[in-house]
């Protein structure tokens, strides 16, 4: 059985609808300080908890008969540096309930990493798996530090970690969750309800970017591979890298009226600019066979034809 362990960023609502959709809404169990919303959550087990309250997780895990935990619970890139002290306290003492639960009672542990695990003194075009981790951000610091926990705990307890390091992730049904690629999913929203679309980055940054079932697909493969498949236990994963600019035109293919400004913030400029611009996924593809099925094109559709039907309902409802 599978217990998330959530935070409000939109890859975990769907990872864990995805879920209970593969494995049965009776075996994914969603644990969460607060309830999400209905469209997220429809059915199926859902329990209150605090990452931060280590016997109460244990008493899920327990009188669950938990087997896998998903840990998405973290604050993102740009709400981090809003607020040190808490990033700290939920993303690295969180992250060490959970390991202490995960190698006590047996279970494979899954914990999401990110470009954001990177710096500015990393290679950034491509950047490679194994390198030089040096992240100026609380969030990047906490992500290391949970890749580099939870090899310790597999390799000093055999607690089955895995770990993948995601690329900004872009999903229609989860508003942005305060990071710093938030307006890779914003300009769909706007482009489609105002016509107008303000990005806070500036048009040339590029970053590698995901789009929500790629990043589906690609945990639960890597959470069933076998582990003799594995030759390290944390991976890059990609599927594309644009700019603002890039991604604005191709946008503009579908919304030729589509007006586009930009207003740089420069806590999450400075951020991005530190950041990743292009991932190296070679030991991903080559050791468990990951591949991306969608491009920018095959985003950008997917992305107005949802949220485009989706704001059609909401204007006939
Ligand atoms: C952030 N979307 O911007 C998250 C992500 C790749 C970045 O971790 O903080």
């Amino acid at each position: 059985r599978e217990c998330f362990s959530s935070s409000s960023s939109c890859v975990f609502k769907c990872n864990f609808l995805f879920h209970r959709k593969r494995f049965g809404n009776k075996n994914v169990i969603l644990s969460d300080i607060r309830k999400p919303p209905s469209h997220v959550f429809y059915s199926g087990p859902f329990i209150y908890s605090d990452i931060l309250d280590y016997k109460n997780l244990r008493e899920i895990v327990v009188n669950n008969r938990i087997t896998w935990l998903v840990h998405y619970s973290a604050l993102l890139s740009a709400v981090g540096e809003a607020n040190v002290s808490l990033a700290r306290d939920v993303n690295i003492t969180g992250l060490h309930n959970i390991l202490d639960i995960a190698a006590e009672h047996g279970l494979r542990l899954f914990v999401p990493s990110t470009i954001g695990a990177f710096g500015p003194t990393s290679p950034r075009n491509p950047t490679p798996d194994l390198c030089v981790q040096r992240p100026r951000t609380i969030y990047g610091v906490s992500k290391v530090h949970a890749e580099l926990m939870g090899e310790y705990y597999h390799h000093r307890y055999g607690l089955d970690f895995r770990c993948l390091r995601y690329p900004g992730i872009i999903s229609a049904d989860s508003q942005p969750g305060g990071g710093t690629t938030d307006y890779a999913v914003a300009i769909f929203h706007d482009a489609v309800k105002t016509g107008k679309f303000e990005c806070n980055l500036k048009p040339d940054t590029r970053l590698p970017m995901m789009y929500i079932e790629d990043c589906l697909r690609a945990t639960v493969e890597m959470m069933e591979a076998p582990a003799d498949t594995l030759s390290m236990r944390t991976y890059n994963i990609n599927a594309m890298s644009f700019t603002p600019e890039e991604l604005a035109q191709e946008v503009q293919k579908q919304l030729p009226d589509l007006e586009v400004t930009y207003d740089i913030d420069q806590v999450r400029q400075a951020i991005a600019d530190s950041w990743p611009m292009n991932f190296d996924d070679s030991n991903a593809r080559n050791d468990w066979g990951w591949k991306h099925d969608y491009d920018l094109p095959e985003l950008v559709q997917t992305m107005l034809n949802y949220i485009g039907s989706d704001s059609r309902i909401a204007q006939t409802n």
